[in-house]
């Protein structure tokens, strides 16, 4: 046991940024444990960190380079597969132009460092402008409420938990995710403690969650309707003359175009979409503008949805005209060591928003991405500027976008794929050429971006543990490596330690925070101190106000004030996901230590329901969707509101391709999601308050509504 030794680690799989302490020979882990003393995480993990071993372990991970030859995987060199990748990327582009290659992003790429710095090199080699990434399945919702309010994508207000006297959630299930576009690890005691000191936590979910159970007070709301009920307590917050503006009110415009406008949103026609008392919305918002401090967070429910982006507009501007934003236990802005925002300033740059148009159905590209949404049709439809290569990266699409079948088959069709991965995967099966991916505990980490949205500032940095298998390159400099070969340069650039000490100076605390000091950190992590005011400073917008009314949700009210709930004979309930503590998205589930148990990927049902559609004695069910259909077991709870159900998302990988130990059937959530459903203002994808309805298995179709 002499030769044991002991790292401070972050974990890098969610947003949450645990400190862990990992205990390790030469060849293999002994423990993974908790850090008490990490400033942010306080000692909190969750099971999936322990599974961080197995990632590396795991006997059906991609080691070689794998090319498809008559339909069978086989390995090849790293230098045939650099030759083939260039060899047919290029004939592509040479056939149908630079945009012939699409790229894919997925989320495991902002939780690794390597990645971040290194994929921008890889889309300018390859010139295109067909990228796609995750983000547009999840989040674009929240940047473009932040470049239009505030001028900068990344400036992302974060809830200061820390000290909140109110917290209002919609749409997230922190408890579970442990916060998105905020990381908040161990949000349970968070909760917790803001109760302890008097304080309110009100979900507004339609689940009880797990979060809406810990916080004690929770209101159903029917999917998609959120935006009718932020726009109603600012109402509110007008009608009773509770606005105040604090610190920001000389820097704040559209004040009364914002109460004109939300001048239709009343409480009345907030309780008849949303299903909560008018009196309560009215209670709300008095609540909410007289508490000390207050902040309302709206995520993932709120963001893919049709109305993603109404949603964070007005969550921001709730929290702006009560006085809850960059100040104490409002929504605040991070000071991060490296500082994202400064790093890619638009300061003096004028703009104009969305950057451009999809070509086949003209849906919006923010952040240099478009919709994942229209990732399919792009690769379908012919002429000039379609897709007809695809290079994804950590992504699963298959599993994770809307209608997750359609682009699998988009995929097969193509001349050319090729996939960076650890797995031969429902997305990863249709590629010519798979190139095997290092994980966590092979590469330094440090979290380039979800510092910049954690609810307490901190720095912390760690080393490679383990050797690449095979003396694979790791993952940064396989994409380095591709670059380079794809503009004909021999230079890898620097590693990402060596970037990292470039570019500390620049950030917020060039003093404190460095290599040597992060390395050194007697707790793992440097404690950079709770989110201070700053946004005066920092707001990108032309003007450097802050704009709380831009024309672009404006013109999108209308289609809210006509929107009606989709429910119909044919479709009479409206499916929504749910997010599980033993899976991260689609790429955990080959860890048999997170799926042993039973098969959590059940359709959970209101008993109310089960009597209507009589699915009372039934075991499984087939719920079919305008796109799709699937089976799968039933799990009758009051947990789930009335003509809601609840799928889990992440599940689905097809049988054959996992191993053995970890084969249960399970279904794709993202069958039946119909990649027409979007939020048109900024593409994101609607994977919530999908239409659907049940059938009994074997039986006739229950498509009605027993009256
Ligand atoms: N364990 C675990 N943690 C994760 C992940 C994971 O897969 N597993 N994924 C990570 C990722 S990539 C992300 S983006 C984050 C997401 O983290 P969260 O934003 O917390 O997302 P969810 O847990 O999916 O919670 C979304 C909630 O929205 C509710 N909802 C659905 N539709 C509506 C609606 O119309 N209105 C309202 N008000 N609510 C609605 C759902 O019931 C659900 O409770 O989690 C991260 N953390
Ligand atoms: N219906 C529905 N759909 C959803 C959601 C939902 O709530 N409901 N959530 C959405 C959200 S928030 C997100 S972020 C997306 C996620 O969507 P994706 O990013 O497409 O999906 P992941 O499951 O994260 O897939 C990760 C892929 O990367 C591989 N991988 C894992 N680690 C590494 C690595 O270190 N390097 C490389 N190269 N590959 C690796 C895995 O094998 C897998 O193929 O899904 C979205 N889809
Ligand atoms: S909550 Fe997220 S960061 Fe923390 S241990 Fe679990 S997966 Fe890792
Ligand atoms: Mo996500």
């Amino acid at each position: 046991m002499s030769d044991l030794k002991t790292q401070f680690r972050t974990c890098n799989i969610c947003e949450a940024m645990c400190g862990l302490i990992v205990t390790y020979d030469e060849d293999q882990v002994h423990s993974i444990k908790p850090n008490p003393e990490d400033p942010l995480s306080r000692g909190h993990i969750c099971p999936k960190a322990i599974a961080l071993q197995d990632f590396r372990t795991d006997p059906d991970r991609v080691t070689t380079p794998l090319k498809k030859v008559d339909g069978e995987f086989v390995p090849i060199s790293w230098d045939e597969a650099y030759d083939f990748a260039v060899e047919r990327l290029a004939a592509v582009q040479q056939a149908h132009g630079k945009d012939g290659v699409g790229v894919y992003l997925g989320n495991p790429n902002a939780h690794k460092f390597g990645n971040l710095l290194t994929l921008p090199g890889l889309i300018k080699a390859l010139g295109t402008s067909n990228r796609y990434s995750s983000a547009t399945a999840d989040q674009i919702p929240h940047h473009v409420a932040s470049i239009h309010m505030l001028g900068h994508p990344m400036l992302i207000p974060v809830p200061d938990v820390a000290r909140t006297d109110l917290m209002l959630i919609l749409g997230g299930n922190p408890v579970v995710s442990n916060g998105s576009m905020m990381t908040a690890p161990g949000f349970g005691k968070r909760m917790d403690e803001i109760k302890a000191r008097g304080g309110r936590v009100v979900v507004i979910d339609p689940r009880r969650t797990e979060t809406a159970t810990r916080a004690g007070e929770h209101l159903f709301i029917q999917p998609e309707s959120d935006a009718f009920l932020l726009l109603a307590l600012i109402h509110e917050v007008f009608a009773q003359g509770l606005e105040d503006f604090g610190a920001l009110a000389a820097i704040t415009d559209g004040v009364e175009i914002l109460k004109e406008a939300v001048q239709p949103f009343t409480a009345d026609k907030a309780a008849e979409m949303t299903g909560i008392e008018a009196s309560t919305i009215r209670a709300l918002a008095r609540d909410f503008a007289s508490a000390k401090s207050a902040v309302c967070y709206a995520r993932m429910g709120a963001s893919t949805q049709s109305f993603g982006s109404l949603c964070q507009w007005a969550n921001n501007a709730l929290n702006i005209i009560t006085g809850n934003f960059d100040s104490a236990g409002g929504a605040m802005f991070t000071t991060p060591a490296l500082d994202y925002v400064g790093m890619t300033s638009r300061k003096g740059k004028t703009r104009s928003y969305p950057e451009k148009r999809s070509r086949v159905s003209g849906q919006p590209l923010y952040n240099g991405e478009f919709p994942v949404s229209v990732m399919a049709e792009e690769m379908e439809m012919p002429g000039e500027g379609q897709i007809k290569a695809m290079i994804t990266v950590a992504g699963n699409p298959v599993l994770t976008a809307p209608n997750g079948q359609r682009i699998g088959r988009a995929l097969e069709n193509l001349d050319f794929m090729m996939s960076i991965d650890l797995h031969i995967n429902d997305t990863t099966r249709h590629a010519d050429l798979i190139l095997p991916a290092s994980v966590a505990l092979e590469e330094e980490v440090y979290d380039m971006v979800f510092h910049s949205f954690a609810v307490h500032n901190t720095a912390a940095f760690a080393a490679p543990i383990f050797e690449t298998p095979n003396g694979n390159p790791q993952e940064w400099e396989l994409i380095s490596r591709l670059t380079a070969r794809i503009s004909g340069s021999n230079s890898i650039g620097p590693s990402p330690t060596e970037v990292l000490a470039m570019l500390l100076p620049q950030g917020y605390h060039s003093n404190s925070v460095t290599v040597e000091a992060l390395l050194t950190a007697p707790t793992g992590s440097i404690d950079l101190g709770p989110l201070v005011p700053n946004l005066a400073d920092r707001l990108e917008t032309p003007d450097a106000r802050i704009n709380l009314a831009p024309e672009v949700f404006l013109a999108d009210l209308p289609r809210l004030q006509a929107f009606q709930s989709p429910v119909s004979e044919e479709f009479p309930l409206l499916m929504i996901g749910r997010r599980q503590v033993r899976s991260h998205n689609s790429w955990t589930q080959n860890s048999p230590r997170l799926v042993k148990g039973r098969n959590r990927c059940t359709i959970q049902l209101n008993p109310a329901d089960s009597v209507r559609f009589r699915l009372g004695e039934v075991g499984e069910v087939q719920i079919d969707s305008a796109v799709g259909t699937a089976t799968l077991p039933i799990e009758i709870t009051d947990e789930i509101a009335p003509g809601v159900v609840s799928i889990p998302q992440g599940w689905g990988q097809r049988q054959g391709e996992l191993s053995a130990a970890t084969k249960v059937q399970t279904v794709s959530i993202n069958d039946l999601t119909d990649d027409r459903r979007i939020d048109p203002v900024s593409g994101n994808a609607a994977f919530n308050g999908v239409p659907v309805r049940l059938a009994a298995v074997n039986q006739e179709p229950l498509a009605r509504a027993a009256k």
